[in-house]
């Protein structure tokens, strides 16, 4: 019994790769980071790769976009980052998601790229989930 179920999950894993492999981006999602808060157009998505594009819409933070899956112990997993964005300046990142609860969160810590604050602690994360 237990061989059948493990068998089971090879077939499982191999189906969701080839078709992660062939999708072409499932959808796009423009992320706005600002004074302490992070915004999208959208606040949920189908599950595959799914493309951000964020903006630092500041004046004078360097800021970022992390995308944290949130595990059942409430952990997060980062999955990929547009890192280091200076005033005005955007980026992208495209990742395979799978359904689940998301954060869309700035990771800037104190102290770093001249931060007087933890980013993420202020509040610069937005809930995000894949259907
Ligand atoms: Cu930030």
């Amino acid at each position: 019994m237990r061989m059948m179920l493990g068998v089971a999950a090879v077939a499982a894993a191999g189906a969701f790769f080839v078709a992660c492999a062939d999708d072409k981006p499932a959808a796009t999602v423009a992320v706005k980071l600002d004074s302490f808060t992070v915004s999208s157009d959208k606040a949920e998505v189908m599950a595959g790769n799914v493309t951000f594009k964020a903006t630092n819409a500041h004046a004078s933070e360097v800021h970022e976009l992390a995308v944290l899956r949130v595990r059942p112990d409430g952990s997060f997993e980062n999955l990929g980052e547009v890192e280091d964005l200076g005033p005005g300046k955007g980026g992208e990142v495209t990742i395979a998601l799978t359904p689940g609860d998301y954060l869309l969160a700035c990771l800037i810590a104190e102290g770093e790229a001249g931060s007087k604050v933890d980013h993420f602690a202020y509040g610069m994360r937005r809930a995000f989930t894949v259907k």
